[in-house]
This record gives structure tokens, C-alpha cells and sequence, in this order.
């Protein structure tokens, strides 16, 4: 039996690779790798104005891969080109133009108007693989339309990570945020996430493996310490180049509207850089050059938890802040029950979540639900009184 067979999901005709689509009809930004990459096809580093943060987006560029939604009234398709890396605005002659290399990259998306305010901003908890809930709660706050594609126009839409692990489609998860990524993207809007600690052990389980590495705790290893924490091998069996390529790429933390967006409830972040661009690029690289012990002491720091609770949590939030900016954390990973301490019902009933948990002198929001307890996966619209 195939992971497939034991969890088939809804159709989701442009959820992954195991319907590969038709790449002239996607949208800008779209993930799919073809077999013949276009000229300045890959991660451009773009530079957002929010918080100073790195983000690395997947341009495509050339006239062939124009959504049919820009050409209203055109009364025909543009035909298919069958060599993408010649795509551009003039049709070929025998001038060639510049070096492929110097052509420029245009940014491909609607942008706003001078003097337009940005879209409305969501964030989202920890999803660790519930797919069918993630569709229904993006569903219910009108993030996306019935067949599961963005139906927010220019929001900005950010995931606090923690995408697999424990529940059952980890990787349809992915794959879905990745489309949603590139259909918000076309729409003017965006869908970003955030790495959390279960990206890193993800990603450790599939890179190293077995592989001994140094813990405090003794030898581990990052492919047993994922099976421990709910790693589901039918991920590992799907998990694909571009997923790993999307993964690595991740910020750890960025700052919109004046919230500081975190994946864990720890100062830890404050050990790999003193701004925002620091930390991303330091997480970055890490996961780019190092090696196994020092990707284990990264995902051990970012498994920290708690530190904004009790008499030390506003100190602890105020030290992010005055590093970082912002006036509010807002995190995943520790689930709400666990913060508030309502885990334990005597009749054994699923804990009560009624929403975000506003804590730490409401310095801090804690958006994880706990789905994987029987809570609820949260998507909250910012901010939060
Ligand atoms: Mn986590």
C-alpha cells in the first residue's frame, strides 16, 4: 500500500507533483521546475520593506508564462513557446540583444498604486500536516475560494511554520501553501511562511539521516528525533527536490505592521543575529554550508519554549523587540493549552480554544491551537485587541 493509497486527500489538480500541470497556464511565481529553465528562472533575492527581512521569490519571467487573467478582451491565447529561454517581449530577430545574464528580471506582480494601503495581514498556527483543516480555515476567513485556489486578492497572508509532522498530509500542506504562494503573488497579494523547528528536523531527517550527531543528551540522530516528533515516513517518501529548495529557504522571523513573526516562543533567535536580516541569513547559510551538529544545535534552539510565560515573559518579549522592532510577538510551536494550562480536563474532553492567546502584559500572541490535540488551527487577522 502507498502513503497515497492510506491518505488519497481532495483532488488537488495543482497541488503537487503528482499532477504536474500544464506550465503555460500558471501564474507568476509558480514553483514547477521544467525541464528546460528559462532565462532568469530561480530564486531572485527580494528585498521587502517590511522589517528589513530577506525573502527569496521564484520570478518568471518571459511573455509565454503571462496569466490568462492579464489579457482580458485578447480573443486568443498567446501560443506556447517551445524554447522559454528565448522568451521575451519582441519576437526573436537577428539580433540577439544582451548576454541572458544581463537581462533584467522585471517583478512580474500587480503592484499597488502610489499611496495605496497595503492589503489586510492574516497569520497562521501551526498546521503539522492537518490539510483538510487548513483548507476548511482558509476557507472560512475567505483566503481561498471553494476549489482551494486564493481568493484574497492583495492580502498578505504569513504562516508561522511547523507544516509537517504528526498529522497526515504534511506534504500536501506544503505543496498547497507553495501554490498559494505563487497565486497571491500573481494577485498582487502574498503568502509567506515562516521555518519552524519541524522544517529543520524535516530537513535534517532527509539530509543526514541516520547520521550520529552531538547532543546534550547524547548521540541522536535527526531521522530518529523526527519519528519521535511525529515525522510521518509517507513525507519523507514525497518529499522532492523543490520542496527541500522552498523549505531551506525560509526566514526564521520577520516584522509586519509592527508585529515581530517567530515560529517559537524563545529568545534564542537573538544568538544568530542582531536584526532581522542577520537571523534569516544566518539561518540561511547555516543550512546551506554546515553541517549535521550544527543543524541539530539549531533546531534544538528554536524547540525552546515558554519563554514569554510567567514573571520573566514581558522582560523576555521587550528583549526581542528592542532588538528586532515591532511592539508585539506574535509565534506558533507552543500550543495554546499548554500556555494557558487548560490540557488536562477532567471529563477528557478536547481543550477549549476560543481563539490567539494574548499574553505576556498582551506583549505576545500565541497563534498555535494545538491541532494536533483535538484544538483548532488558527488564522487570525492582525491586529488583535
Ligand atoms: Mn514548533
Amino acid at each position: 500500500m502507498t502513503p497515497e493509497d492510506r491518505f488519497p486527500g481532495p483532488e488537488q489538480p495543482h497541488s503537487g507533483p503528482r499532477h504536474q500541470p500544464d506550465l503555460d497556464v500558471l501564474p507568476y511565481g509558480s514553483y514547477y521546475e521544467p525541464a528546460e529553465p528559462p532565462a532568469g528562472y530561480g530564486y531572485d533575492e527580494t528585498h521587502s520593506g517590511f522589517g528589513g527581512a530577506h525573502y527569496l521569490e521564484q520570478h518568471w519571467p518571459g511573455a509565454t508564462h503571462q496569466p490568462v487573467a492579464a489579457h482580458p478582451g485578447d480573443g486568443h491565447d498567446e501560443p506556447a513557446s517551445a524554447v522559454p529561454a528565448a522568451a521575451h517581449e519582441d519576437p526573436p530577430t537577428i539580433e540577439l540583444g544582451p548576454p541572458l545574464a544581463e537581462q533584467q528580471v522585471h517583478f512580474p506582480y500587480p503592484q499597488p498604486e502610489p499611496g495605496e494601503a497595503p492589503g489586510p495581514l492574516y497569520v497562521i498556527g501551526d498546521v503539522h500536516g492537518y490539510l483538510d483543516e487548513l483548507r476548511t480555515a482558509l476557507q472560512q476567513h475567505g483566503l481561498i475560494d471553494a476549489e482551494g485556489h486564493w481568493s484574497a486578492g492583495r492580502s498578505r497572508v504569513w504562516f508561522l511554520g511547523d507544516f509537517t509532522d504528526r498529522g497526515p498530509d504534511g506534504i500536501g500542506v506544503i505543496d498547497l501553501v507553495m501554490q498559494l504562494a505563487a497565486e497571491a503573488a500573481a494577485a498582487g497579494g502574498y503568502c509567506r511562511a515562516l521555518m519552524g523547528n519541524h522544517e529543520l528536523l524535516f530537513l535534517g531527517a532527509s539530509r543526514y539521516g541516520d547520521e550520529p550527531v552531538q547532543s546534550t543528551a547524547g548521540t541522536a540522530s535527526f531521522l530518529a528525533a523526527w519519528r519521535l516528533n511525529g515525522g510521518q515516513q509517507h513525507d519523507l517518501d514525497r518529499l522532492e527536490p523543490h520542496h527541500v529548495s522552498w523549505l531551506s529557504r525560509l526566514p526564521a522571523m520577520a516584522l509586519e505592521d509592527g508585529h515581530l513573526l517567530l515560529h517559537s516562543d524563545t529568545t534564542a533567535y537573538l544568538e544568530y543575529g542582531e536584526s532581522i536580516a542577520a537571523v534569516n541569513d544566518a539561518v540561511h547559510d547555516l543550512l546551506a554550508d554546515e553541517g549535521a551538529d550544527e543543524w541539530w544545535d539549531c533546531f534544538r534552539r528554536f524547540t525552546k519554549r515558554f519563554a514569554f510565560r510567567g514573571d520573566s515573559g514581558p522582560a523576555a518579549v521587550h528583549e526581542l523587540l528592542s532588538a528586532y522592532g515591532g511592539y508585539r510577538v506574535v509565534h506558533g510551536h507552543s500550543p495554546i493549552p499548554y500556555l494557558t494550562g487548560a490540557v488536562h480536563n477532567d471529563d477528557g474532553a478536547p481543550p477549549h480554544v476560543p481563539g490567539p492567546y494574548i499574553y505576556a502584559e498582551e506583549l505576545a500572541i500565541a497563534m498555535d491551537g494545538g491541532v494536533t490535540m483535538e484544538g483548532r488551527l488558527l488564522v487570525a487577522r492582525l491586529p488583535l485587541n
